[in-house]
This record gives C-alpha cells, structure tokens and sequence, in this order.
C-alpha cells in the first residue's frame, strides 16, 4: 500500500519524533560522567553515539537529499565509524554532551523543515522517502547498540520496563516444526526502506528441515553447561575451542555462579537466570558447540527466512511471520518495552504459518551463514553499509532482539557481528536435517 505524498511526510516526521524520544531516554537516564566514560572497549561513549547519529542525519538529509549547507563539516572525520576504532573514540576531541545535545537538536530541526519542501519523486535516495527511512532505521541500531553499552555499565539500575508477557501454552507446544523441502522466495524487492543487503527477491530451493519452535532458553543451555559443554573440545569448532580457552568461557556474558545457583546481571539488577526464558550473550561459537551437543545444528540463513516468511498457502512470502501488517505489541517483543527476552513459547499471535515463535524479537538468532550478497546485489546508497563487511568474517543474526526497533526489523533484515561477539542481545535456536522417512 503506496502512502500519498503528506501521509508518507507525517509518517516521517511521527518516525523521527519516537525515534528520538529513544534516543533522548537513553542518554538522560545516566549522568555526563557516564555519557563520555567508555564501559567496555567494545563500545563507543553514550555521547559519541548521539553526535554520530546526528553527523549522520546532516550528512544524508540536510546536505544529501535536502541540498542545504553543511552545519558542522568539521566534525565529519570524527564521526565518521572508519575513522576511528570504538576503543580509540574516547581520546578523541568529541563534542560534549550539551554540545552533542545542542548539534542532533539543531540538524533535526532542519531536517523537519525541509522535509516539508523536498520532492519524494525522481531520485532512488527520496524514492517513498528512503533516505528518511535509512536515517531513522541508523538511529534506532545505535539506539540498541546504546543499550549493549548500557547493559555492560556497572552500577545502579537507571532504565525501567513493562513485564513479559507469560506463555500459557508453552508445556504442549512440539520441540521442533518441520518445513517441507521447495522453492520460496527470499529477499525483498518491494519493502521501501529495506536496505541494500535485502535486495532483491530472489529464489531458493531449500531441503526439508526441522527448526527448533522457540530459541533454545537458560534451563536448556543450562543443561549444555552442567554436562561439561564448556570442557569439551569435540562439541566446538577448531576456531570456537581456541576462543574458549583464549577467553577462558564458562556460560553466557554477565553470568555468575556461586558454586549452587546461576545469577546473572541484567541493567544493573542480578537476579537468577530464569531457566523459561531465551538465553541471550553467546557468541556464534557458544551457538555452535550447543547445537552440536544437541545432535543439531544452526539454521542456515535461507532456513530461517522460510521458516520465518513462507506461506505454503499461497506460495508467498509474508514480511513478517503473522502476516503483512507492522509489528504489534501481542505480535513480538521488539522495542524496548520490555528489558529482557519474554519466556520461550510466548507471542502466540506471532507464530509463523509452519508454526515457530518468537522468530522476530526477544534475541537475534545466530545462523550457520557468512554475510554474502544477494545475488543480484546492488551497493546502494553507500558501500560501508553492507558491502565493506561481506566475507566469511562476519556471521548472519536474524529477527532482531527486545532491544530493535520495529522500523529496523523485518522478516527480511539482516544483521550480522564478529562470531566471537557476546554483548548483543544474540541468541540462537537449532535445526535439524530430518531422516526421509520423517518427510513422507
Ligand atoms: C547492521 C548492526 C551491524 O551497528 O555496525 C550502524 C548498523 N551501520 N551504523 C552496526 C550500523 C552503521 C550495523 N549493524
Ligand atoms: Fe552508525
């Protein structure tokens, strides 16, 4: 459905406004010492990442597709993700906070201004206001990355959230779902401010597969842990067992035992692990050994698309697995409402057609893939968005996690990380390849 010209603007300007309150949430709720302060040399100061998003939306918005002055060329390199490494940012002359404050208020000022006088016809950038769309989708990953950083913050809790809703059905729901082997179509050459690397729809044959019905949960990782998984080099990769001993890995990221129970430190509250929900920080290598232990292994990409999208109804795929329409809260737990998985079997309304849940929100999923184009792929608008990172260096995530916005989450987007990264919000679940006679 094609929005006029004034609904697509005041569905932009409504976008940006929410997208910003998030943004302003996020680097309120801690004092400047903590804003410039770096938590882990695995991210950037909370400030770096609000100018950059502001250096970002004068770069494509204000001079790009608006044509106007530059506000702060000067500040271009500083900001500038290329530049400078995440543990070399907080020796650099960045702007303070009220300074970073004052800069993202008055490039956002411009950009409502000349949203109402810009064309949205005649260039790919504007085309349904895509550069809009890329803008507000960069600002809302930086505001899940400022929340890893904040996740990694020592100190009280400052950030509050809603319960997760409950999973009633979650005793009688089947281990696995089974997806008949066939053709579907993966990708997307219609979604408006889908980003480069989704594009463009394209067929793929997929063998039958068996897909775990929820992500794999800490009673069950738990299980993984006490039966020596950790110790014992047959369940990782060559690559996975010299990271666990080079990093000395013993449970997920922000575990703790005391010997008798696990605790684990969640936004500044440590509480046990609750063993009904997703477990969430393992690295693709922690998936791995896991799904080995199983007598599994991880989806590939294309298997988590289908299981995700495909409609053997009709034949087609759907943008999300309960169908067309945008995110609803009883659909996922996406946006940070809640600060935490919601437990496996909840979200019945987001059930795909082949009957798995919790494939969008809740934890990004780690797969067997390397980042790699589409075929067909078209660098668009700039190679350091996807391009620069295609290789079998960086590992597909999918479905996104409570910390992604629904305007940077869809059945088709693509998210990837280094496999030894443990401070997204990543998870996983399992697949199997199924014996022939359990697909007759
Ligand atoms: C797609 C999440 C891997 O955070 O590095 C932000 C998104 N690109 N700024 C990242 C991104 C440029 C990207 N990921
Ligand atoms: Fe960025």
């Amino acid at each position: 459905t094609e929005l006029t010209g004034s609904e697509l603007r005041t569905r932009v300007a409504a976008e940006l406004q929410r997208t910003r309150r998030r943004s302003t949430t996020l680097t309120s709720a801690v004092d400047d010492d903590d804003l410039v302060r770096q938590h882990s040399p695995l991210m950037s100061p909370l400030v770096w990442d609000l100018a950059h998003v502001g250096s970002q939306e004068e770069q494509w918005l204000v001079r790009d597709v608006g044509d106007r002055p530059a506000l702060r060329p000067d500040i271009d390199d500083l900001y500038d993700a290329f530049q400078h490494a995440r543990s070399d940012r907080p020796t650099l002359p960045l702007l303070g906070p009220r300074e970073a404050r004052g800069y993202v208020s008055t490039v956002r000022d411009k950009v409502l201004d000349l949203l109402d006088h810009v064309s949205l016809e005649g260039r790919p950038l504007v085309e349904q206001a895509f550069a809009f769309g890329m803008i507000i989708q960069h600002e809302q990953q930086h505001a899940e990355t400022m929340l890893a950083t904040h996740q990694l913050r020592r100190g009280e809790p400052v950030l509050d959230a809603e319960p997760t809703p409950h999973a009633p059905d979650a005793d009688s729901l089947p281990e696995e779902v089974l997806v008949p082997a066939g053709t579907f179509t993966m990708g997307t050459s219609t979604e408006p401010w889908a980003l480069d690397n989704e594009r463009p729809a394209h067929d793929v044959h997929v063998d039958a597969f068996a897909l775990d019905t929820t992500p794999v949960t800490n009673g069950e990782f738990r299980r993984f842990i006490a039966d020596g998984g950790y110790d014992q080099p047959r369940w990782w990769s060559r690559q996975g067992w010299e990271y666990r001993q080079r990093a000395g890995l013993r449970a997920p990221l922000f575990w703790e035992s005391d010997g008798v129970t696990w605790l684990r430190r969640r936004f500044g509250h440590v509480e046990p692990v609750p063993a009904e929900e997703p477990v969430v920080h393992v690295s693709f290598h922690e998936a791995q050994a896991y799904a080995n232990w199983a007598g599994k292994r991880l989806p590939t990409e294309r298997e988590w698309e289908k299981a995700a999208r495909f409609d053997p109804r009709t034949g087609r795929c759907l943008r999300y697995p309960w169908g067309d329409h945008e995110p609803r809260p009883e659909d996922a737990n996406l946006g940070q409402r809640h600060l935490r998985p919601a437990p496996a079997g909840a979200y019945p309304a987001g059930a795909a057609p082949c009957g798995a849940r919790q494939l969008i929100g809740d934890v990004w999923e780690w797969t067997a893939s390397d980042f790699a184009p589409h075929p067909g792929f078209e660098a668009f608008p700039y190679r350091e968005y996807s391009e620069v990172f295609f290789g079998p260096d960086h590992k597909v995530l999918r479905g996104g996690s409570f910390g992604t916005d629904a305007a940077a989450c869809r059945g088709t987007f693509r998210n990837w990380d280094f496999p030894v990264r443990r401070q997204i919000f990543a998870g996983f679940r399992c697949a199997r390849t199924p014996a022939p006679e359990e697909t007759r």
